[in-house]
């Protein structure tokens, strides 16, 4: 079954709205599932007001019953608490767009006379709907041995490197109790620092985030089709987020810079006849195929383009030139994006193994998952002769 799911809502209206289809029947769902993560996507150090007032908490109104999905499409609202604070409010005009927003273009692609519409929809708002819709595909995904978990890896000029000899596990543990979500406490201190000298400056700052799926089974994907690529459809995921601009798989960049011997990951035989790897450079994808081993992204987000201080712009109404205006916004939302990139990776994780194995019932997914081809010997039986290719072709 083909998972696909839309969202609805604007930043300052009254709730946003998601429906997800695709989700077999017999998952195990309770609102908590959902709930921890868009709590997890309001929490962060540089945030601004707008966290302050809202609390974000799903509903549900179709598509689970007594705690269990049913097959059916699943509804989800979010209300939007600063609705209250607008509904019978004179809204002031937006006429001066702000350089790296939507402003400009979306008055330009739908003729707005007001840009407050493009923000409207625009705004990182809408990312509460993926994160809730995130936390059920992750729920469906951990019924099959799959967790995912992400920190981040930079702010602005202050980049981390991973406490030695952890699991992803405990990165991911130590990154939930850092203000930063920076799974090295030293770093995550200097980035804050950051922080606040931008937040001194009223600018703003951007940074690189990385996420990791743990288990994946291998053989998601497929080099036939440029569409069937899991690296690409992970690399379209995270640029739909908004503010990111670039994607790294594995170690993507640096690998670049070396040579081949240095960089491929060394197959080995492990004990029973499992395939290793030495290293995961490529991050868990070869070929556009998932290969089993960690699935590693890396997302780079610009600075949010809402800034205190202003840029310069022109005023639409006057045609004069002006900086831009501020009404509030956050100053690094680098921790609030983590939670995000997860989101879309469990979305892209459940398309993908969904399209593999099908299944309408979760118990019919389980067997399916367990029945799936290795990375073992024993699963890859070889002919091992000669043989010609014989198309039907002169
Ligand atoms: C955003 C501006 C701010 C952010 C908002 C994204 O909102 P406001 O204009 O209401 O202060 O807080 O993000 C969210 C509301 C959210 O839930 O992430 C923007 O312009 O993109």
């Amino acid at each position: 079954m083909a998972i696909r799911f839309l969202t609805a809502g604007e930043s300052h209206g009254p709730m946003l709205t998601a429906i997800l289809e695709g989700i077999p029947a017999g998952l195990p769902l309770k609102l908590e599932d959902i709930n921890i993560d868009l709590a997890r996507r309001q929490k962060g150090f540089g945030s601004g007001g707008r966290m302050r007032i809202e609390s974000d908490q799903a509903q549900i109104t179709s598509g689970v019953v007594q705690g269990k999905t049913t097959g059916s499409p699943i509804a989800l609202l979010v209300e939007n608490r600063d609705y209250k604070n607008w509904r019978e409010k004179d809204i002031v005009p937006v006429t001066t767009p702000r350089p790296g927003h939507a402003d400009l273009t979306g008055a330009i692609k739908y003729g707005y006379q007001e840009l407050r519409l493009s923000l409207e929809r625009a705004s990182a708002r809408e990312t509460t709907m993926r994160v809730a819709v995130g936390g059920i595909c992750k729920k469906l995904l951990s019924e099959m041995g799959v967790s995912i978990g992400g920190y981040v890896k930079q702010i602005g000029s202050i980049s981390t490197d991973l406490p030695e000899n952890l699991s992803w596990d405990e990165i991911f543990a130590r990154s939930e109790e850092s203000e930063v979500r920076c799974p090295h406490p030293e770093s995550g201190e200097k980035m804050k620092e950051e922080i606040r000298q931008t937040m001194k400056a009223q600018d703003t700052l951007g940074g690189i985030f990385t996420v990791v799926a743990i288990n994946t089974p291998p053989g998601l994907g497929s080099y036939v089709h440029y569409d069937r690529r899991l690296d690409a459809a992970l690399a379209q995921a995270m640029l739909s987020i908004p503010a990111m601009k670039g994607v790294e798989i594995g170690d993507g960049f640096a690998n670049a810079l070396k040579r081949g011997s240095e960089v491929h990951d060394k197959i080995t035989l492990e004990e029973g006849g499992r395939l290793g790897r030495e290293s995961n450079r490529a991050g868990g994808v070869e070929g556009g195929i998932s290969t089993g081993e960690p699935l590693i992204v890396s997302v780079a987000m610009k600075p949010i383009s809402t800034v205190v201080k202003g840029i310069n712009s022109v005023n639409l109404a006057t045609g004069k030139p002006e900086l831009t205006t501020y009404e509030r916004s956050d100053f690094c939302a680098l921790p609030r994006a983590v939670p995000i990139g997860e989101a879309m990776m469990a979305i892209v994780l459940t398309q993908f193994l969904s399209e593999k194995i099908g299944g309408d019932s979760l118990d019919e997914m389980k067997l399916r998952v367990s029945q799936l081809r290795r990375s073992h010997v024993d699963d890859l039986p070889m002919d091992n002769c000669p043989w010609r290719f014989g198309y039907y072709y002169d």
